[in-house]
Formats: structure tokens, sequence, C-alpha cells
């Protein structure tokens, strides 16, 4: 609330701050969770005004419209949550011409862009990819030929580029040797998940795989029906690896169809509102604030599964 008297200068007071949230889309039940929390947040705070919420359907195009739109309307503030990591420089140029501050709500852009935004809230997409290549590295410790099967993420976004890098950042720092069999772009779905994982399976067959590393749950769990209809056992006839840790998820783990899954926290609304009012106001913050998560094996998850909140 805002407070009587001489509570000058700041956002805080008067009608409460606009605020523009161009979404990633609904690709995910991490993306439903966010988009939920975020919007939860906004509605029950009320130094938020407004939430003009954009589900952009995986699109940068319609990305790029929303800020458009917003720079029109005349936010105080734009969240974005950009698709992909490039291709950002123009139109958030026209929001530092506009005067708007942008602050990036999970996935990151590309560092030459740096400044065109105050800070971002998200993930350490690179952290999460060296937790699952650390498990991967003990796991696969004793194997000669340790083979690798991978389902990226939407073809250059933060999380698919850094999970990638990080996972395989630490198998070579830890001497791990391996191959990487196939590595395609599943874009985060779990349709898209399931047929690259049944081109997978046509094109190498499953006997001289090892392991997959799926960049998120949807993919993993579409995964896990090819797996399954080619009349193999997920978890057992190849191991995987995935990020989130949605109740579908911890329920594939739970099921012995998952073996390893690094978390990855969509409930970020409440701080994000902190940020927002926090970055209307003109206060320094930090460049980047990490979302806190954990990791869990296969002796965690029963004990873990009803504690999942998406
Ligand atoms: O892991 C995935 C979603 O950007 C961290 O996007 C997010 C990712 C999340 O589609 O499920």
């Amino acid at each position: 609330a805002c407070g009587d008297g001489d509570d000058s200068g700041g956002d805080g007071g008067g009608d409460g701050l606009l605020v523009g949230f161009a979404q990633v889309g609904a690709e995910s039940a991490w993306r439903t969770a966010n988009s939920d929390s975020v919007k939860a947040a906004a509605d029950a705070d009320e130094r938020i005004a407004e939430l003009k919420f954009v589900d952009a359907q995986q699109e940068q195009e319609k990305q790029i419209d929303a800020i458009r739109t917003f720079i029109t309307q005349k936010v105080d503030v734009i969240v974005l949550a950009p698709v992909v990591e490039t291709g950002w420089t123009e139109v958030l140029e026209e929001a530092e011409q506009a005067g708007i501050p942008v602050i990036l709500a999970d996935r990151g852009i590309e560092e030459a862009d740096e400044d065109l935004y105050v800070t971002r809230l998200g993930s350490d997409f690179v952290a999460e990819g060296h937790s699952a290549g650390a498990w991967a590295a003990t796991t696969f410790a004793a194997d000669t030929d340790f083979r690798i099967l991978e389902l990226q993420g939407t073809t250059g976004s933060a999380p698919a580029n850094d999970r990638k890098a990080g996972f395989f950042d630490e198998l070579d720092t830890q001497g791990v040797a391996y191959t990487i069999v196939d590595s395609q772009t599943g874009n985060f779905t779990k349709e898209e998940g399931k047929a690259v994982m049944e081109t997978f399976i046509s094109t190498y067959g499953l006997e001289d795989i090892d392991l997959l590393y799926a960049h998120n749950d949807e993919m993993g769990l579409g995964a896990i029906q090819a797996i399954e209809e080619a009349g193999k056992a997920p978890g057992t006839d190849i191991q995987i690896i995935i990020v989130d840790g949605s109740k579908a998820g911890f329920q594939a783990g739970v099921d012995g169809k998952v073996n390893y899954i690094v978390e990855c926290n969509p409930a970020f609304g409440e701080q994000l509102m902190d940020v927002i009012v926090q970055v209307a106001d003109g206060e320094s913050v930090e460049k980047f604030t990490p979302v806190e998560e954990g990791v869990f094996d296969a002796s965690q998850f029963e004990a873990e599964l009803p504690n999942r909140q998406f």
C-alpha cells in the first residue's frame, strides 16, 4: 500500500505501475506455472496498477510487436522473457528512447545488448547444465563407450544454449570421454520431443545409447512415450536426465522412467514485482538475480513429489 504523508518521489504511491509483460508462450508446465505466478503476484500487489500480458506463442516477432505496443501504451516498465538470445537491439533501443526500462524475466539475451536492459531475474542455466553433467560424469564414470543423445530446447534460446554448454563443459572438465550420437531441438514441447526421439530410435536404435539429456520435462516425457512405443524401458534401457521438475516429471521419476532431475523454478512472480518497483523507482539493482533451485536423484523422487507446485 502507498504510505500517506511525505511519500515523495518513487512510484510506490499514486495509481501504481503499468507493466507490460511479453511472455514466451505456453509450451510447458514450467511456462504455465511461471505465467500464473507472475499474474497472481501482480494481482495481489497494490504497487502494480495493471499487468498487460502477451503470450507470444514462442515467436520473437510477436514479442517485438508486443514491446512496440507497450511503448505506445506508455507503460512504466517492460518485462520481457525473450524467446531467443539475439535480434533484440532495435526494439530495445526503441524502448530506451521512450525512456521505458526493460527487465528480463527468465531467459537472457546476448551480451552485446547488455546495456539495453536493467536486470535479469531467472535461473542460472549454465549451472543447471553443470549439475546435469556432474551426475552424468559420476554415473557413467566406468563406461568406456559413453554414448549420449540430446534433446535441445528452442534453437537460439538461452536455456538451450546454456544447458548444453554447462553440461558438456562439466563432462570435459571432469575428463569424461563420451560420444554425442545426436543432438536436435525439440523446441521445449512434448510433441516435438517425442517426434525427434522417434527419429533417433529409428536411426540409431537404443542398444548402444546410454543417456538421453532432455533440456526440459516436456521433451523428456515425449521421448519416454517414444521409447515405450518402441518396446523399451525408459530409465532402464536408456537413462534419462530432465530439467524443470514438474509434477509430471517427478511422477516419471517415481515410476522409474527418469533418473535425474535438475530443478528450474518458475515461481518468481513476487520477486519480480519487487524488482519492477525498484527499477521504476530508479534504485540500483544487480544485473542478474538468480532464482534458487536444487537437484534430485532417484532416492529423492518419492519424497519430493508432493512438494512440487506445477
Ligand atoms: O525450462 C522450459 C520452458 O526458459 C527456463 O522454458 C525456461 C524454459 C523451461 O519451455 O520448460
